[in-house]
Order: structure tokens, then C-alpha cells, then sequence
């Protein structure tokens, strides 16, 4: 099992480790002394992976240092140290989970429109599946019938029910109605899929503080997980986008999707140096299965090993 997902996480960090290596590969395996300019390359492999300026600039002054001291004086010893200084990157950001609260649990699903929130939702419904915990689904995203009806082909190839009501509905309403369904079925957990669109920014998250307060008024605790869905093509944009999205407020944790179509995978540390938060899932292909907890040892370890 552990080996399907290294290896679904190395097809989808593919783009990116290739890319990187590319920028990288001849540093790793020097056999001769390192010098500080052997960083610059390190510092633009950074750069070109969207890990964003400061964090490269940060990470590469700190290495030029050590290379200069002579505390770095090996490629053998190069990588161990921005192994290390990555993993505590994204170990920082992770302010680990919410107390439990009430039953069912609920999980909010928000981010801009095609970032991949309907997909994740029936993704993670699988996952949960799998692990023998009960989900419902809530078809919050009323603004388009047809994003109801895509919750639904899902939600049936799942085998998981959804609550849903007609286009336009009240979110909350909708949000409310799943959750007196999970707890008269004794279902575990309350997936809600959220829209990412409505005619002005100030209205959505009018919306979804709405949805939220329902929640909240119905399960101590709730919603027990915010779930910012950010799109890895998007790259640094990505980050911004979040920003202007304005949800970063309330939010636990980031699913980094549609890592399979980019280069720009160290988004992941740029989600960690400048949004401060935990990646806690990855998409990594448009399949059910395609998703994968993110591991950060896992990850740093797939962008920065060279294949034998
Ligand atoms: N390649 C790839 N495509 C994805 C991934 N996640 C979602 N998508 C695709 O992104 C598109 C938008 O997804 P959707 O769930 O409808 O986004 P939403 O508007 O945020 O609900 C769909 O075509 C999905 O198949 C992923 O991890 N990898
Ligand atoms: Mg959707």
C-alpha cells in the first residue's frame, strides 16, 4: 500500500522532480567540493518550481552560509541540509488538527471555481469509505444545477448518499438538512461541497460564513475541518488567489490539486512559507483514487531525490 502511494506521488511530482533534478542534478552528485555558487542553482530550481522568491532566497543565503563556514562542504552533505530545512518548513506550518467536538463531523470544502473542490469531495468521500468511517455528501454548491448534478454521479459511483436541493437553495439550508440526515442514519461525517462562484466575492463569503454558522449551531464544534482546494497549475498564483479569496482566515488545512499537470509542485512550499498552512491532501490525476494524504518527508523526499 505505502508503495502505491510513493510511487502515485512520484507520477504525479513528476513534471516537477524532473524539472528540478534537471537544475539540480549535477550539484547532488558532485564529487568535488561545494562552493557557494554551486547554491545558485539550487536557489533558481527553487524559483522555477514556484517555491516563491523569499523562500528560495531565505533557504539559499542560509546554505551560502554554511558553504562558506565550512559547516557544508559536500554535496553528501548539501542535501541532507535542505532536506532537513524543507521538512521544517512544512512541519512549522502545522498547527495539527482541531479538537474532536460533536458528532457527525463536518468538513467544508472551499476554493475558486475548477479548482477541483467537487472532485476532492468524492475523492476523500472514497477514502473515508475505505477506512469504515460513514460519510454524507452536501451539495452546497446551488449556484449551478449542473454542479449538483456532478456531486451526484459521483456521489453514486461512490455508493454514498447526497443531500441535495433544488438549484438556487439556501447552502446552509442544505447544509442543515445533511446533518439531521447523518444523525438520524448515524452517519460518521458530513462532506459539504461548497460553489467557488456567485455574482461578487463579498456574497460568497457572506455564504459561507452562513454555512458555517449553521454548522456550528448544529454540532459542537463544527465545521471540525475548513479544506481550501488550490490548483498546483496555478503556481504562486495559486497563492495569491488564495489570499484574495479571503478564506485563509478560517481555514485548517489545503487539498494542492492537479499536481500531475505541472512543474510547479514547490507551491507546496510556498502554501507553507506564506499561507502558513498544512497540505493535507494532494490530487494527483482525475480519478477517484487519484488522491493522496500528503506525506512532507514523502514529498521532500521525491522532489529532492536522484534516481539511481
Ligand atoms: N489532472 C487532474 N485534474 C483534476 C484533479 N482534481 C480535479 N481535477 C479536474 O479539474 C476539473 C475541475 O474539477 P471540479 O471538481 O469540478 O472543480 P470545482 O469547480 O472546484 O468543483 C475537473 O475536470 C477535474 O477532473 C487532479 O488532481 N488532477
Ligand atoms: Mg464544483
Amino acid at each position: 500500500m505505502a508503495g502505491t502511494f510513493l510511487k502515485k506521488l512520484k507520477r504525479g511530482l513528476f513534471m516537477t522532480h524532473t524539472e528540478f533534478i534537471e537544475k539540480v542534478g549535477e550539484t547532488f552528485q558532485r564529487t568535488g567540493p561545494i562552493e557557494p555558487q554551486h547554491v545558485d542553482r539550487l536557489e533558481e530550481a527553487l524559483i522555477a518550481a514556484d517555491a516563491g522568491v523569499g523562500l528560495a532566497t531565505r533557504l539559499a543565503d542560509d546554505l551560502r552560509r554554511q558553504v562558506r563556514s565550512g559547516a557544508i562542504t559536500s554535496a553528501a552533505e548539501l542535501r541532507p541540509a535542505i532536506r532537513r530545512t524543507l521538512v521544517e518548513l512544512l512541519d512549522g506550518a502545522d498547527r495539527g488538527g482541531r479538537p474532536a467536538g460533536g458528532r457527525p463531523r463536518v468538513t467544508l470544502v472551499v476554493g475558486v471555481n475548477g479548482t477541483g473542490k467537487t472532485t476532492t469531495v468524492a475523492k476523500i468521500a472514497k477514502r473515508r469509505k475505505e477506512a469504515g468511517v460513514t460519510v454524507i455528501l452536501a451539495a452546497a454548491d446551488t449556484f449551478r444545477a449542473a454542479a449538483v448534478d456532478q456531486l451526484m454521479v459521483w456521489a453514486k459511483r461512490v455508493d454514498v448518499p447526497v443531500i441535495h436541493q433544488r438549484e438556487g437553495a439556501d447552502p446552509a439550508a442544505v447544509v442543515f438538512d445533511a446533518i439531521a440526515a447523518a444523525r438520524s442514519r448515524g452517519i460518521d461525517e458530513v462532506l459539504v461541497d461548497t460553489a467557488g462562484r456567485l455574482h461578487t466575492r463579498a456574497n460568497l463569503m457572506k455564504e459561507l460564513e452562513k454555512v458555517k454558522g449553521v454548522a456550528a449551531r448544529e454540532v459542537a464544534g463544527a465545521p471540525h475541518e475548513v479544506l481550501l482546494v488550490l490548483d498546483a497549475t496555478t503556481g504562486s498564483n495559486g497563492i495569491a488567489q488564495a489570499q484574495q479569496f479571503g478564506a485563509t482566515a478560517g481555514v485548517d488545512g489545503v487539498v494542492l490539486t492537479k499536481l500531475d499537470g505541472t512543474a510547479k509542485g514547490g507551491v507546496v512550499l510556498a502554501i507553507a512559507e506564506t499561507l502558513k498552512l498544512p497540505v493535507r491532501w494532494v490530487g494527483v490525476g482525475e480519478g477517484i483514487d487519484d488522491l493522496l494524504p500528503f506525506d512532507r518527508e514523502e514529498f521532500v523526499d521525491s522532489l529532492l531525490e536522484i534516481e539511481a
